[in-house]
């Protein structure tokens, strides 16, 4: 920091900015994303004169801001900061808030605000934003009072991690967050439960869970699906145990996926289509029944009865309306699975046909994998990749996917060892979250690969923060699965209109060396062979690494439906 840095600001000791960096820090929040705007000036102010400063990493757009704060939350399992500056500061942050919502990720972005002395003259970036993050936030409001915002702060940082997590968004206007006085006690401290109080973790209704082990105990073919809340609400290892006792089948979903590591006998994610469609009772827990897991509609096929559908949610709220239950819970989800665990038996049953029918089917979809993943072909098939990319894999490596058709067969062939570790946008499914994600990851995992899944079209939204990651030393692996195209897009359209159009990207664009300009370095592949030594290079390399690997744009992901 320079001298001139370092001189005193023109803010005062106890001022807004300081009292929202200690308020910040003593809920967990370690680092600060941002991009610079003299309205948030107060909050670095305060972030740099902290004892010991809080780290500071600015950014090149909001959103990534945001979206690494998201992944600070989702890895960390801590809440994450983001400091937007007012007006389109905070418009550019708000897809990655919107994931944040939609990924229960315990998220506080505190923005500047045009000063209220002079609101509705037209002073610059002069926005009423809470009215704008409402609907994808738990609460967002504004801060008037300098007094009020160590406090507010405090608020929104309890609400944020209160299950069930999300984002909170407060604004912070320019007098209150510049001025001084004396910090009110913080609302928290006077919060009746109609405020929303921090909900002491509770384990879910015993009755409730004595339910879900009668139905078990009825079930001949149940599924158990593992999703991120599992992992986020420190339930994994609960969640394994109960399933090993249980002889439960396991499919897992976002950061679920590792809860079982690769290669365990009752993980059955490859056998998907199978489980789902075959079994009596499906028992999903940490996760919503949305489009990713068929509604929450199972079975029924050919005249047979539908599959019996379990919720089980760290929240009431999160509880699918929109489909039939035959039972649900909500509460802590350790609580849960041990709860399960002691009152339900395991049944012998399972292991005389509907496991081995599992694991068949399971060998069969796999047995089909090693020709593409082993594939010559040339073009290179995306799956060469993946084959290249698995053995190198330590097991605490964090993956990340930012992508379309390219991360959905990440998706399936690339099964983490531990939880935690994977980091796709979820069903916001916004495309820009690499870059944010994998600075993220870098910093919560300081010893881990990084390695982040980037299609060629997803690149274009964050790969200019590849300068973040070169100016703040943090190095990680980007593999570009560089179709040309916009592949997602253009396989479906031209199924439905037999032409495509606005799929097209430039073939073969360096995007490697986009990432070299920019102080890292990159190569591009366009043989199978040559996979291998580039992904070890990027390994070894110490720098931000792109790999650019030319795909086959003929080469579309089977996929049976698009979400829509
Ligand atoms: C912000 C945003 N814009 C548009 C989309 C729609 N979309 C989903 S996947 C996709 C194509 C992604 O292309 P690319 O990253 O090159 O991956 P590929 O499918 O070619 O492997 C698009 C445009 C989206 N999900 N998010
Ligand atoms: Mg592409």
């Amino acid at each position: 920091m320079s001298e001139d840095e370092q001189a005193p600001g023109r803010t005062q000791p106890g001022h807004g900015g300081a009292q929202a960096v200690a308020a910040a820090r003593a809920h967990g929040a370690q680092t600060m994303f941002t991009l610079s705007g003299g309205h948030v000036f107060p909050l670095y102010d305060g972030a740099v004169k902290a004892d010991p400063p809080m780290p500071i990493v600015d950014v090149r757009h909001e959103q990534t801001a945001v979206f690494a704060a998201e992944a600070t939350a989702r890895l960390t399992r801590a809440p994450g900061l983001a400091v937007l500056t007012a007006g389109p500061g905070v418009t550019n942050g708000v897809s990655a808030v919107t994931t944040a919502h939609f990924n229960g990720s315990a998220v506080v972005v505190i923005a500047g605000r045009a000063p209220d002395y002079r609101w509705g003259s037209g002073s610059l970036q002069e926005l009423d934003h809470p009215a704008l993050l409402a609907p994808v936030t738990k609460r967002a409001w504004t801060e008037h009072d300098a007094a009020g915002v160590g406090p507010a702060v405090t608020e929104a940082f309890r609400l944020a991690g209160a299950p069930h997590r999300g984002p909170v968004f407060l604004d912070v206007s320019l007098e209150a967050l510049f001025g001084t006085g004396r910090a009110r006690p913080a609302a928290a401290d006077t919060a009746g439960p109609d405020r929303g109080g921090p909900a002491p973790r509770r384990g879910p209704d015993p009755e409730a869970v004595a339910q879900i082990a009668r139905l078990l105990a009825e079930s001949s073919r149940p599924v158990l699906v593992l999703g991120s809340d599992v992992w986020l609400e420190g339930a994994a290892e609960a969640a394994r145990s109960a399933a090993e006792q249980l002889r439960l089948p396991v499919i897992a979903n976002g950061q679920g996926r590792g809860i079982l590591p690769a290669g365990h006998g009752l993980l059955v994610s490859r056998a998907r289509s199978t489980a789902l469609r075959e079994a009596d009772l499906v028992l999903v827990a940490g996760t919503p029944l949305d489009f990713r897991l068929g509604y929450g509609e199972y079975g029924g096929q050919g005249g047979a009865p539908r599959a019996r559908v379990v919720h089980v949610t760290d929240a009431a709220g999160q509880i699918a309306a929109h489909c039939e239950l035959a039972a649900s819970a909500a509460g802590d989800l350790a609580a849960f699975f041990t709860g399960l665990a002691d009152s339900a038996a395991p049944d012998r049953s399972r292991a005389g046909s509907w496991l081995p029918r599992l694991a068949q089917a399971r060998q069969a979809a796999m047995s089909g994998d090693a020709t593409l993943l082993a594939s010559d072909a040339l073009p290179i098939h995306p799956l060469r990749i993946y084959g290249e990319l698995a053995p190198l894999l330590e097991p605490d490596a964090v993956i990340i996917g930012d992508g379309g058709d390219f991360v959905s067969y990440a998706g399936k062939y690339l099964e983490p060892q531990r939880p935690g570790g994977w980091l796709d946008p979820g069903p916001y499914g916004c495309l820009g979250t690499g870059l944010g994600y994998a600075m993220a990851a870098r910093i919560a995992r300081p010893s881990a690969q990084v390695v982040l899944l980037l299609g060629d079209g997803a690149a274009g939204f964050s790969l200019m923060d590849a300068d973040t990651l070169v100016r703040h030393r943090l190095p990680v692996v980007i593999i570009c699965g560089n179709n040309g195209i916009w592949g997602l897009e253009k396989h479906p359209m031209r199924a439905l209109y037999g032409y495509d159009v606005a799929a097209q990207l430039q073939p073969q664009c360096r995007y490697d060396q986009v990432v070299t300009a920019l102080g890292g370095a990159g190569e591009l592949v366009t043989a199978p062979a040559e996979i291998g030594p580039a992904l070890r290079r990027a390994f070894a390399a110490g720098v931000p690494y792109l790999v650019n690997v030319v795909t086959d744009p003929l080469v579309a992901y089977p996929r049976s439906t698009t979400g829509i």
